[in-house]
């Protein structure tokens, strides 16, 4: 039977090439997002090749995060695979700069949104005695750097979930992991400098960044292990980027 995968943040980016190979490689796929008029376009594309369901929900309305998932239809509630992906950065300044609202924005996406969904799943995967959760940090988990630092404490604070969920959950047999990519040009920085798009596309001249389809394939690699393999922590970052401030631009 083909295992089901809940892919949250898959109208865009690093969740969308993910429901893609997933869908091509035959796992039925659960598609979660805000714009509903992406999800239908995803839907319409993967639907010929696999069974596809679409959520629509903001992870930060916890009300609806649980209703929609406890409403799944028979066919999609068996969920084998959790991708922890939605989030985004919402600004980019020194901390006595920071609008408080983009603040709030990323604590209650990128943290309590992962916790609201992955709560509403683990009981499901507790009594299936199976499941795997990939939760998406980034780099910015692993470092902090000038500017970034709400965004990269909820990364950082993804990693210690990741980390905490792994031992919660051993005792029923659920893998968890991380994966923690750096640069990958995405709608990202679009978000990030809220629309400035000249902004964001400057961030990626020069060098050859990470591109979502990277990312996605190596989450079909870690989620098509064998079940008794489970990819832990796994950072990725493209040939021309070391760390957040060492990027070669002449690559
Ligand atoms: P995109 O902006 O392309 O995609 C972000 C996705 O998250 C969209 O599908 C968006 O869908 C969804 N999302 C955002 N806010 C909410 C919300 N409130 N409720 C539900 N869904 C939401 O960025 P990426 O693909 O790059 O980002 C995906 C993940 O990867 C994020 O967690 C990001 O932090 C992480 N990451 C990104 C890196 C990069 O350089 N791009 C590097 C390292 C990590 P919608 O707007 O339809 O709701
Ligand atoms: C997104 C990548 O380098 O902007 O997590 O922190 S970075």
């Amino acid at each position: 039977m083909n295992k089901t995968a809940l892919i949250t943040g898959a109208t865009s980016g690093i969740g969308k090439a993910t429901a893609q190979i997933l869908a091509q490689n035959n796992y039925n796929i659960i598609l979660c997002g805000r714009r509903q008029d992406r999800l239908n376009e995803l839907e319409k594309e993967l639907s010929p090749i696999t069974k596809v369901h679409c959520l629509q929900f903001d992870v930060r309305d916890k009300k609806v995060v649980f209703e929609k998932i406890n409403a799944l239809p028979d066919a999609f509630s068996k969920i084998d695979i959790l991708i922890n992906n939605a989030g985004n950065a919402h600004g980019f300044e020194p901390i006595q700069n920071g609008d408080p609202d983009d603040w709030d924005a990323m604590i209650d996406i990128n943290l309590k949104g992962l916790l609201y969904v992955s709560k509403a799943i683990i009981p499901k995967m507790i009594a299936q005695k199976s499941g795997h959760i990939i939760n998406i940090g980034s780099t910015a988990a692993k470092e902090v750097y000038a500017n970034g630092n709400v965004y990269c404490a909820t990364k950082h604070a993804v990693d210690a979930i990741n980390q905490s969920m792994r031992i919660d959950l051993n005792p029923h047999g659920i893998r968890v992991g991380a994966i923690h990519p750096g640069m990958v040009e995405t709608e990202f920085s679009q978000v990030r400098f809220k629309g400035d798009n000249e902004r964001a596309a400057n961030i990626y001249k020069g060098f050859t960044p990470l591109k979502a389809e990277d990312v996605a394939d190596i989450i079909h690699f870690v989620v098509s292990r064998p079940y008794h393999v489970n990819i832990a922590d796994l950072v990725v970052m493209c040939t021309a980027q070391a760390n957040f401030s060492t990027v070669n631009k002449s690559s």
